[in-house]
């Protein structure tokens, strides 16, 4: 007889929390929107370290942060090609640990993107245990990937400088474009507000809700907060909706009853994409 000797090949060292500023960021990024990218190339370009749905997590720490991308959307698959493209490298240089989440609103009627965007909160959590939400536009790309998709102590907007704006801020209490709230942030604002169809406002009352619930706004400096926006035109059941404007005069009194607590809406579709889940929705928008 003769002994036998075990060789151990898997070694189950601990994993270490990833450091507080990831290692591998690069800082200013190349961006254009000149290329044509189809969903099955880009795919093939930045998939292969994820899981279906556009779920990642380092496989050598463990992230600190837990954070669904949440991106309302009807109509816009170009756009959306072009920042899957560019974003899923950078929260993969950030080592989060994320999934990102389409929320298409289902049918021709009036858009509503805050609705959208609560939609998006609730239906990620069933998914998986988010703790930070990260809003965007779909159209929206940054140009410097130590703008931390990640939650701070305080809401963030992330969207400081786009192009679009001349690389500023269109007016200090601005917060549309891109922005992170943590799951007790919006519980604490009760959401977006629900009522606000077609373009305009809604940013401008999430703002308002921070503020009337006693928080500030963090940013990044304005170099960090560099983002391009793909040009477009007016999407068509997206008009400037008049009405909106008047609504800010009363969100002190509107956030209680209008935001989560009243929002309802019917799943129509969840498809898992190697890049994103895809979440067709009825909100029951107006004609
Ligand atoms: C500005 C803000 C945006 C929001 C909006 C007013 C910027 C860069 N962003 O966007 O955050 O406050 O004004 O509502 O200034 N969308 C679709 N399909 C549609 C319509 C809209 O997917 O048919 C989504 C998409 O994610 C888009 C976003 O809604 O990026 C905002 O709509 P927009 O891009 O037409 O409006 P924009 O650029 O003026
Ligand atoms: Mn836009």
């Amino acid at each position: 007889s003769h002994e036998i000797t075990v060789v151990p090949v898997i070694s189950n060292r601990t994993l270490e929390p990833c450091p507080e500023t990831p290692p591998n960021l690069v800082g200013p990024l190349l961006v254009e929107f000149n290329t044509k990218r189809t969903l099955e190339e880009v795919t093939q370009q930045v998939g292969s370290s994820l899981q279906p749905g556009g779920r990642y997590k380092p496989t050598d720490c463990i992230s600190q942060h837990k954070v669904a991308i949440i991106i309302p959307f009807r109509n816009r698959h170009e756009h959306l090609n072009h920042l899957l493209y560019y974003i899923h490298p950078i929260l993969i240089r950030q080592q989060l640990d994320y999934g990102v989440y389409v929320i298409n609103q289902e049918g021709e009627g009036v858009f509503n993107r805050a609705k959208l965007m609560n939609v998006g909160f609730l239906e990620a959590q069933k998914e998986y245990d988010y703790e930070c939400f990260v809003f965007s536009d779909v159209d929206l790309v940054p140009l410097d990937d130590r703008n931390l998709y990640r939650c701070f102590d305080n809401p963030r907007h992330l969207a400081v400088a786009m192009d679009k704006f001349n690389f500023h801020l269109p007016y200090t209490t601005y917060f549309g474009g891109v922005s992170s709230l943590s799951k007790q942030q919006f519980l604490k604002i009760n959401g977006c507000p629900n009522t606000y169809w077609g373009w305009g406002g809604e940013d401008d009352d999430i703002y308002r809700r921070v503020v009337y619930r006693g928080m500030s706004i963090s940013r990044p400096d304005g170099v960090t907060g560099k983002y391009k926006m793909v040009r477009h035109q007016r999407d068509k059941h997206n008009e400037p909706n008049p009405k909106n404007p008047d609504k800010l005069a009363k969100t002190k009194q509107t956030m209680d009853k209008d935001g989560l607590n009243s929002l309802s809406y019917t799943v129509k579709e969840i498809l898992k994409r190697q890049l994103f889940t895809f979440i067709t929705v009825d909100i029951q928008a107006p004609a």
